[in-house]
């Protein structure tokens, strides 16, 4: 049984408020990034918390140790209650990122393996193995894992165990299908298949029926 975290990689603010307010119920929490933030501010926080879901940035953090820290601290600040970090960068741009969260009462998510095509050229293997590692040596809430390639995700949830989450990408448009992970994950990700529906609650709804 996974929950339903609802990319929101819509632009502008009234398109983001309308997915947000049409999925209020069906999602279990909104992940916001780039896309949005970029155009509409980090303030968007407030208008998409007034729903009462939780907000995570996936901001995927990637810098030294101070940098990593102040990036957080905005995030936090901002009023999002989780934080996508990668990892690759090592165990002290890792732990500025969990400090942070864990400073701030929210949780920490750590990519290890992505779930696009061009993911195997670098995030996967030994090098997402040693990743999910060190996400787990680092106290982290959980990790990144791809839907795409479920039998990568069971290897990775292997690795760190039933202590900690695992929210999968990769579900709808990249053309992986919830019954593919749902039993290795915790979250499966949705986000065009369910914002650029013409009936997003519905969309949420179903996907959110077949994630349990
Ligand atoms: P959709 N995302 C991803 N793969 O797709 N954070 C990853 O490996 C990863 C992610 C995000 O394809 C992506 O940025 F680490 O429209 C987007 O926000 O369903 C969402 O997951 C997938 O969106």
């Amino acid at each position: 049984m996974a929950d339903l975290l609802l990319a929101l990689d819509v632009k502008g603010k009234s398109e983001a408020v309308r997915v947000a307010g049409a999925c209020t119920g069906e999602v279990d929490a909104i992940k916001i990034g780039y896309p949005l933030v970029l155009s509409t501010g980090l303030g968007i926080v407030k208008d998409l918390a007034k729903a009462g879901i939780p907000i995570i940035a996936d901001f995927k953090v990637a810098d030294i140790p101070n940098t990593n820290s102040l990036i957080c601290e905005e995030v936090f600040g901002a009023g999002c209650s989780g934080i996508i970090t990668h990892a690759f960068c090592g165990h002290d741009s890792l732990a500025a990122c969990v400090d942070a969260a864990h400073d701030h009462g929210g949780v920490c998510f750590v990519v290890c393996e992505m779930s696009h095509p061009g993911a195997l050229d670098f995030l996967t293997g030994e090098n997402a193995e040693r990743m999910a590692g060190m996400a787990k040596a680092a106290g982290a809430d959980g990790i990144i894992a791809p839907a795409t390639r479920p039998e990568r995700t069971a290897i990775l949830r292997d690795i760190i165990g039933t202590s900690m989450k695992i929210y999968s990408p990769g579900v709808g448009a990249q053309g992986a299908q919830p019954e593919d992970v749902k039993k290795y994950v915790d979250g499966i990700i949705v986000g065009r298949a369910i914002y650029e529906s013409a009936d997003p609650k519905s969309a949420a709804h179903e996907f959110r029926v077949r994630a349990r």
